[in-house]
C-alpha cells in the first residue's frame, strides 16, 4: 500500500510540476504580449507627439508668412504710388534715389527659412507683370497673360491694350507678394495679390 500511495504522489508532484511550467509559460506569452502592445502604444504616442509639434510649426509658419505678406502689399500702399513699381521691382538700375538704393524685390522674413537653392537667399518676393519689351528689355506690361495678375487690362488708361513698357505711366498696379519657404516637412509658399492704385 505504501509503494502504492508513494506512487500516487510522485503522479500527483508529477501533475502539479507539468501545470506549474505550464502556467508559468503562459504567463511568460502573455507578459511578453503586453509588453509589445505597451512597445507599440508608446511607439505610436511619440509619434502623434511628433506630427503634433510638426503640424503647429507648419501653422504657426503660415500665419507668420501670412502676415508677413499683408505688411508687405500695406508696405507698398503707402510708398508714392509712382515709385511703387521702381522701388520694388527686381532691377535696380532704375531705382528712384539712385542705383541700388530701393528695397527691390526680395525680403527677408524672420523665422522663415528661404527654400534650398533660393536665388537672392530671402523667403519674401514682389512680382509685377514683367515682360519683354522692344529690343527684348523687361517692363511692365499690360497684356501679360501669365502670372495670374488678371491681364490684359489697360493700366495706364490710354484705351490701349499693347505691349507697350507702361512702367513710367500706369494708373493701375497689379502686385502679387509672393513667400517661399522650408515647412517642417516640406517646402511650402502663399500668395497674396492686389492692385494698387493712386486713390
Ligand atoms: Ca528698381
Ligand atoms: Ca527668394
Ligand atoms: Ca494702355
Amino acid at each position: 500500500m505504501r509503494g502504492v500511495g508513494n506512487e500516487k504522489n510522485r503522479c500527483e508532484q508529477a501533475t502539479v510540476t507539468r501545470r506549474g511550467r505550464g502556467q508559468c509559460g503562459h504567463t511568460l506569452l502573455e507578459v511578453t504580449i503586453a509588453l509589445s502592445v505597451m512597445m507599440l502604444a508608446v511607439v505610436v504616442y511619440s509619434q502623434a507627439i511628433t506630427s503634433g509639434i510638426g503640424s503647429n510649426r507648419g501653422l504657426e509658419q503660415s500665419s507668420r508668412a501670412l502676415a508677413a505678406a499683408r505688411a508687405q502689399v500695406e508696405a507698398l500702399r503707402i510708398e508714392d504710388f509712382a515709385d511703387v513699381y521702381a522701388l520694388y521691382n527686381s532691377d535696380a538700375a532704375d531705382d528712384p534715389g539712385g542705383a541700388g538704393t530701393a528695397p527691390g524685390s526680395g525680403f527677408a522674413v524672420p523665422g522663415l527659412d528661404p527654400i534650398p537653392g533660393d536665388a537672392d537667399g530671402v523667403a519674401g518676393e514682389i512680382l509685377f507683370p514683367e515682360g519683354p519689351v522692344g529690343l527684348g528689355v523687361d517692363g511692365l506690361r499690360e497684356d501679360l497673360t501669365t502670372g495670374g495678375f488678371g491681364l490684359p487690362f489697360d493700366l495706364n488708361g490710354d484705351g490701349l491694350v499693347n505691349g507697350d513698357n507702361v512702367a513710367a505711366d500706369y494708373r493701375l498696379l497689379p502686385v502679387c507678394v509672393r513667400l517661399e519657404w522650408r515647412g517642417p516637412s516640406t517646402n511650402e509658399s502663399l500668395e497674396v495679390r492686389a492692385w494698387l492704385s493712386a486713390d
